[in-house]
């Protein structure tokens, strides 16, 4: 069920309804330990605050009107109201986004920022310190604002580039965003109808079968991971793709076992009838001898006389019990001959009772392929590079509610979001340099003859990528274009967090045509690669555009190798895959095509975070953490102001619970505003 009121609205805060969390109870010791009554009010006011802004986020909610809404006796205590208040405001819990201010930013700026990078994260820290009062700047390289959010437009075209789905609704941010800004939201239609690899459609019997089986298989790999504990093979992390071919041969191989324990059966059932026929061979020579011998015994039957008296009694006698014995070989081959047909029988039947010929077919394995595809390109990457213990680690996190796509295109957030902000355009930032006494960020403009600026702040926000981040720890300078320098080296711990998560790859290919050949009534086809090896090229095709559009994935392993070959070859690939299905004169050329190189783009350097083999959750929060500068030698210096941070991080990578989103990006830039809020503005 769903929740509506402050229930509601407490639940799309990702706030628990009747408890403190943690942080709220170090930010309000004094309630923390008042005993039940304290912590009821508190929660009261928090939860009527959050009732008010989620009802109305086109409007902040200022201090004023909260107390004077709030119902008594909640509003007797102003200054815990003011407390809790500028609490939810601070750490983005109210008043974030883009809204009508009533209450003006203060005039006096607070402190310098510089932020790095205009993707979602970057966009959503400058527009918090802005409104705490901060003077902010946010440099970006790229000549517009989004990042990995970017639409293409073209005519009445509109494809979304990078990210496209918002992932469930309530809980989720962008829900409230999508009350303040124009956002188009669309529910996806789920079906997705499955072609096969010469272009025919799987039966949905045999899809669902393929899907029960794949879903069978990952709860294997799980069970395996949680409950035996198997993650490391010696001293080596076990991979996902690897514990699922594992399970996979171990499926296929108890198949075999199966199959050679019926073999087993038939052969002793064969030696049984072998021996059988034996036995009954050698009455049958019996019966014939029996015969032979009481013919002849007939034969020279002598007639009885006085004086033979008792060589005719024992001539008798023999003739006697060699016909018993006949008669008893009769018997023993009539019931030789019973059993005989019994054994038939039975060999017959374990003959037709045998186990299948094999785990998967060919044709079923290619199937089950294209949903590890599927699987590949939630994850960005191949199932090989995912941790087999962590890489589902955020699972628990995911929003419940319709998956939809921003139809106007998903740009219309970032553009929205740059309201009021300083943003620098075309500025690639090349050194990053902290000291106890500030930042200093050295940029070159990409647009007047690449001169280079200086910008000096109390402090820098990076949301530089994973990507961006690995090329500037690892010592590649000399091959790409884009990397940045810090001075001094990001220490250690952040470092080997930063080359630890994985960093993964997805591509798409933008198809526009003049008409709709597809079923206008699905938002989404699979097709079937022919080899396990290509299952993630073109695997799935999306059609949300109100526009004859169509959208082609490229995951897993194809995602990197499409990037190596020219739009020609590729689009002529889906077109054939197209055409396989549609049939060739079905389907028209594109008039507008566009293919992504998402690892090639210097800005970006791949998709999105994973969580790679040998890593794990806490990678994420090493990845959050700010960065104090080195202890400084200058004996000038207090001590308070050495233990500032001055370079802190946000960015899709940085958040444990909801990495690889958008939205996670977007929280993480409330996060570190709210840090940073913290270490410099005090605490209101
Ligand atoms: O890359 P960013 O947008 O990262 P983020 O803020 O963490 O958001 O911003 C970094 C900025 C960029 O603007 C760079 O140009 C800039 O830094 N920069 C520099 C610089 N170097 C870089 N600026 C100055 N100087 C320098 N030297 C790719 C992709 C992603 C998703 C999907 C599909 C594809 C193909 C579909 C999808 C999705 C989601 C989805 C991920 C998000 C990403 C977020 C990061 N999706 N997310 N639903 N993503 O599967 O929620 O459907 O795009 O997490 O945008």
């Amino acid at each position: 069920t769903v929740l509506s009121g402050q229930e509601g609205a407490v639940f799309q805060s990702r706030l628990p309804f009747s408890k403190m969390t943690p942080n709220e109870e170090a930010c309000f010791p004094d309630i923390s330990c008042s005993g039940i009554l304290g912590h009821r009010v508190f929660l009261n006011i928090r939860n009527s605050l959050l009732h008010m802004w989620v009802d109305n986020p086109k409007t902040q909610l200022t201090f004023d009107s909260a107390l004077k809404r709030l119902p008594p006796p909640f509003d007797s205590d102003p200054n815990l109201v003011r407390r809790v208040h500028s609490f939810l405001e601070r750490h983005g819990f109210i008043n974030f986004g883009i809204f009508k201010r009533l209450s003006p930013i203060p005039s006096k700026k607070l402190g310098k920022v510089i932020v790095i990078g205009a993707g979602i994260s970057g966009l959503a820290v400058g527009q918090q310190l802005q409104q705490f009062g901060m003077d902010v700047i946010v440099l970006e390289a790229r000549d517009r604002v989004g990042g990995r959010i970017a639409t293409f437009r073209k005519n009445s075209y509109i494809a979304d580039l990078g990210a496209m789905v918002v992932t469930g609704v309530y809980g989720n941010p962008m829900t409230i965003l999508s009350k303040q800004i124009g956002m188009d939201l669309v529910p996806i239609q789920q079906t997705c109808p499955l072609y096969g690899p010469d272009g025919k459609p799987v039966p949905k019997e045999k899809d669902d079968v393929i899907e029960r089986e794949f879903n069978r298989l990952l709860e294997s790999a799980s069970y395996l991971s949680h409950r035996l504990d198997f993650n490391y093979a010696g001293n080596n992390p076990v991979s996902l793709g690897d514990a699922l071919e594992w399970i996979i041969n171990m499926q296929d191989k108890a198949v075999q076992e199966k199959r050679a324990a019926h073999m087993h059966e038939i052969i002793a059932a064969q030696t049984k009838i072998i021996e059988h026929r034996k036995r009954l061979k050698a009455t049958l020579q019996k019966i014939a001898t029996l015969k032979a011998e009481l013919q002849s015994l007939v034969r020279q039957r002598q007639p009885r006389s006085a004086h033979n008296e008792n060589s005719y009694a024992s001539q008798e006698y023999t003739i006697r019990t060699t016909q018993i014995k006949l008669e008893d070989m009769i018997n023993a081959e009539a019931e030789q001959r019973i059993e005989g047909h019994k054994m038939d029988l039975k060999l017959q039947e374990i003959e037709q009772n045998g186990p299948s010929q094999v785990y998967l077919s060919s044709r079923d394995r290619l199937i089950l392929d294209w949903h590890f595809a599927n699987l590949e390109f939630a994850n960005a990457t191949r199932l090989d590079n995912l941790s087999l213990k962590h890489w589902d680690q955020d699972d628990d996190f995911e929003f419940i509610g319709h998956h939809t796509t921003v139809r106007n295109g998903y740009s219309c957030v970032p553009v929205a979001l740059t309201e009021n902000i300083d943003i620098r355009l075309n500025s690639a930032v090349k050194e990053i340099k902290y000291t106890n006494k500030g930042v200093e960020i050295v940029a070159e403009n990409l647009k007047t003859s690449n001169s280079l600026m200086t910008y000096k702040a109390d402090l820098a926000v990076c949301t530089l990528t994973l990507g961006v981040l690995k090329v500037a720890v690892t010592q590649e300078e000399s091959q790409h274009a884009n990397t940045v320098k810090f001075d001094p080296p990001l220490p250690d711990w952040k470092q080997q967090a930063i080359r630890r998560l994985g960093f993964g790859n997805l591509n798409k290919v933008v198809l526009c045509f003049d008409r709709i050949f597809w079923d206008p009534n699905a938002n989404l086809f699979g097709h079937v690669g022919s080899t396990t090896a290509s299952r993630g090229e073109m695997f799935l095709f999306w059609s949300i555009s109100s526009s004859p559009v169509l959208l082609a994935l490229v995951a897993g392993m194809a995602a990197n190798i499409v990037e190596s070959v020219t739009d020609d070859i590729i689009i002529g690939r889906c077109m054939s895959v197209l055409k396989n299905i549609f049939g060739n004169t079905s389907v028209p050329q594109p008039k507008e095509t566009v293919v992504t190189r998402w690892r090639s783009d210097q800005w970006a350097r791949g998709s999105y975070s994973y969580v790679s083999v040998g890593s794990s959750g806490s990678d994420y929060d090493l990845l959050a953490a700010p960065v104090i500068p080195p202890t400084s030698c200058d004996p000038h210096f207090s001590k308070d102001a050495e233990e500032l941070p001055r370079l802190f991080f946000a960015g899709e990578h940085t958040i444990r619970n909801y990495p690889a989103t958008v939205h996670g990006a977007y929280l993480s830039g409330l996060r570190e505003a709210g840090r940073i809020a913290d270490y410099y503005l005090g605490y209101p």
